[in-house]
């Protein structure tokens, strides 16, 4: 049977949203370079359209993703010491965790998991998910909050166990590598000692491919895009209008040297707010997401450099799975 436990739901507070202006502030009120923080995208509806995204027939991460976790599962199973607890970042609704999960109950014969994700909706979903996907013994514990304060927090109530963080999806691609490294050196002083790193990356390849991926022919990556811009401004206290939205120009473009896709808004009207001192000029382009691009060697470099050392490695040419660890 499963167990099933809420640790935890995040409440916004007046304080929080004033922050969250000034992120947003910051990077609009520039001369040049102005840019979105990624976090925007992912309101209720920006949720509702990346699930759409995922399951796009250009979007190939999310079933290369799927193809090499089901492919190496056992293998990757036989990595993961018995007894530890599986702590999922962004674990969403954990569609693709119970392949995992599923092999290590075969074959330690039960397993722990913890899931920590923003959205309160996606852990409730996450928690039938895994209820109706995993069969054997599982302990579940779920933490809607932000990914290092779940990580704290689960840390704290199991001080003792061996934990493997498992970040899927390659969302660490939003980050720069300074971000990353940051991230990653945080992770492991939050979880202090007996930590593991199971991360799943994207692989740099064909920019046509890249670009497919990123504009899709049904627009669903443009309707998500622009829902994040609108998403920001309301945050701000702007309203943006149907006419407004369909005059801003979707462009993505895939940049070799920083090997990373970068997703843009163009203004060909500009747009000022006065009272926020923002003032957009007409023609200009807003920054609204970076999706980086990895190798087997910058996936190592960069996490080496978080004070990681790599166990093994699982690569197709398409996409990556690493494991992780500590260097205590
Ligand atoms: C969730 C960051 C992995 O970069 O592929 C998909 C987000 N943005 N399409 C990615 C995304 C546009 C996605 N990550």
């Amino acid at each position: 049977g499963s167990e099933t436990e809420k640790v935890k739901t995040t409440e916004t507070s007046a304080g929080e949203s004033e922050s969250v202006k000034q992120s947003i502030l910051m990077g609009l009120q520039r001369e040049s370079n102005k840019e979105v923080p990624v976090r925007f995208l992912y309101d209720d509806r920006g949720s509702e359209l990346y699930e759409e995204i995922t399951k796009l027939e250009e979007y190939y991460p999310f079933q290369a993703e799927e193809d090499l976790l089901s492919e190496h599962a056992d293998e990757i199973a036989s990595h993961i010491p018995q007894g530890s607890i599986l702590v999922e970042l962004g674990c969403g609704t954990a569609r693709k965790t119970a392949r995992l999960l599923n092999a290590i109950v075969a074959r330690h014969g039960r397993c722990r998991f913890a899931g920590i994700d923003i959205s309160s909706s996606f852990v409730d979903e996450a928690r039938c998910n895994l209820m109706l996907s995993v069969q054997g013994h599982l302990r579940v514990d779920l933490v809607a909050a932000d990914n290092m304060e779940g990580l704290r927090e689960i840390r704290a109530k199991y001080p003792d166990d061996s934990i493997c963080v498992v970040w899927l999806g390659s969302s660490v691609s939003n980050y720069s590598e300074e971000e990353a490294v940051k991230f990653f050196q945080q992770a492991l002083d939050a979880v202090k000692t007996r930590c593991r790193l199971f991360l799943c990356t994207d692989l740099w390849k064909n920019e046509e491919i890249l670009r497919a991926a990123y504009h899709d022919k049904h627009g669903v990556t443009e309707a998500f895009i622009k829902n994040g811009m609108r998403n920001a401004l309301g945050k701000i206290g702007y309203l943006v209008s149907a006419d407004d939205e369909k005059s801003w120009i979707y462009e993505v473009e895939v940049n070799p040297q920083l090997k990373q896709v970068e997703m843009y808004l163009r203004f060909p009207e500009g747009l000022t707010i006065s009272d926020r001192q923002i003032n957009i000029r007409s023609g200009e382009r807003v920054l609204m997401e970076i999706s980086r691009k990895f190798t087997p060697k910058s996936i190592r470099h960069m996490t080496e450099t978080a004070g990681f050392h790599l166990l093994s490695a699982w690569h197709n040419r398409t996409y990556g799975a690493q494991l992780l660890l500590d260097e205590f």
